[in-house]
């Protein structure tokens, strides 16, 4: 396939390393680490090794022809913008695979696209920016692939990312597999951002316990919604998630530490505006909204 992986941070930057195995992908990233690439090619480390040559470009003008789909991999704030110029430079036909973090990305998706072009990717892929040109893959981790219609193109994207390394489901509930994946990050993210360590600290007992009420009140919301999900196992999840990325820095804190804008608003302060929509108190969440807004500000 011809992929275009737009948004080449960490994560765009590890699925377009292992994908160009048996795929033509083409990267769309900032100025540096597109010139570091077209340098020396993509250098990955960690649970995935390797120099990539792969190419890469600044912007989707540059591309030439169509590709068969785009994984997108920017931030969540950044995601309008983003499918407004794949749209566009490519048309309203083209598939695109959100590989991103967030509760918000499908309705911005939606205003542009058809669902039957949609497709979400939720991972657990645990990966940090080292340099232009060089990325860690820190954790290894699910990605759980699936659309809200019947659609060959998720079949055929989670065989290409089993076949090159990955481990990839299709979702039989794509919607529910997404606030599972959002209330990972919203137990991990924040906390590990503003006390500045890495994903593995958070079984300190006292940071657990955090990690336990969070994981409460994004449990409340999910469930108020409608959506099956259970506190136990969502809190099981999530501390496996905490073991298997021990030793990442989430890509919040990785965004503070880059003076960037983080993913917030798209994670827990989701979850806190759905909970107020149904009553339910969001205390902890709510807090670490604000701090982490605080933090933000320092930047
Ligand atoms: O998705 C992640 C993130 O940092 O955004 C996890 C899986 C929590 C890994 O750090």
């Amino acid at each position: 396939m011809r992929i275009l992986v737009f948004g080449a941070g960490a994560m765009g930057s590890l699925f377009g390393s292992r994908l160009s195995i048996r795929n033509h992908v083409t990267l769309v990233g900032r100025r540096e680490h597109v010139r570091a690439i077209r340098e020396k090619g993509l250098v990955v480390r960690g649970e995935t090794k390797g120099v990539f040559y792969i190419d890469a470009i600044e912007n989707v003008e540059e591309y030439e022809g169509y590709p068969d789909l785009i994984l997108i991999a920017v931030k969540s704030y950044d995601t309008e913008d983003a499918v407004r110029e794949i749209v566009r430079r490519f048309g309203k036909e083209i598939y695109v695979v959100s590989l991103q973090n967030g509760l918000d990305n499908l309705d911005k998706m939606k205003k542009h696209l058809g669902e039957d072009r949609i497709i979400l990717a939720l991972t657990t892929e645990a990966c940090t920016f080292s340099r232009p040109g060089e990325v860690l893959h820190t954790g290894r981790g699910k990605t759980i692939l699936g659309s809200l219609t019947e659609m060959d193109m998720v079949e055929k994207l989670g065989e290409e990312l089993n076949l090159v390394g990955f481990e990839a489901e299709i979702s039989k509930d794509i919607i529910r597999d997404m606030w599972r994946k959002a209330m990972i990050n919203a137990c991990i993210n924040p906390l590990t951002a503003l006390l500045e360590v890495e994903n593995g600290r958070l079984k300190n007992p006292v940071l657990f316990e955090i990690v336990r009420r969070v994981c409460r009140e994004c449990v409340e919301v999910a469930v108020a919604k409608g959506l099956d999900i259970e506190y136990d196992d969502m809190l099981k999840e999530v501390e496996e998630v905490i073991d298997a990325t021990s030793r990442n820095l989430s890509s919040m804190l990785q965004s503070l530490m880059r003076g960037r804008k983080t993913e917030i608003d798209s994670i827990n302060g989701y979850i806190c505006k759905v909970g107020g929509e149904y009553g339910i108190r969001t205390e902890v969440n709510d807090l670490l909204v604000k701090l982490i807004r605080m933090k933000e500000a320092r930047r």
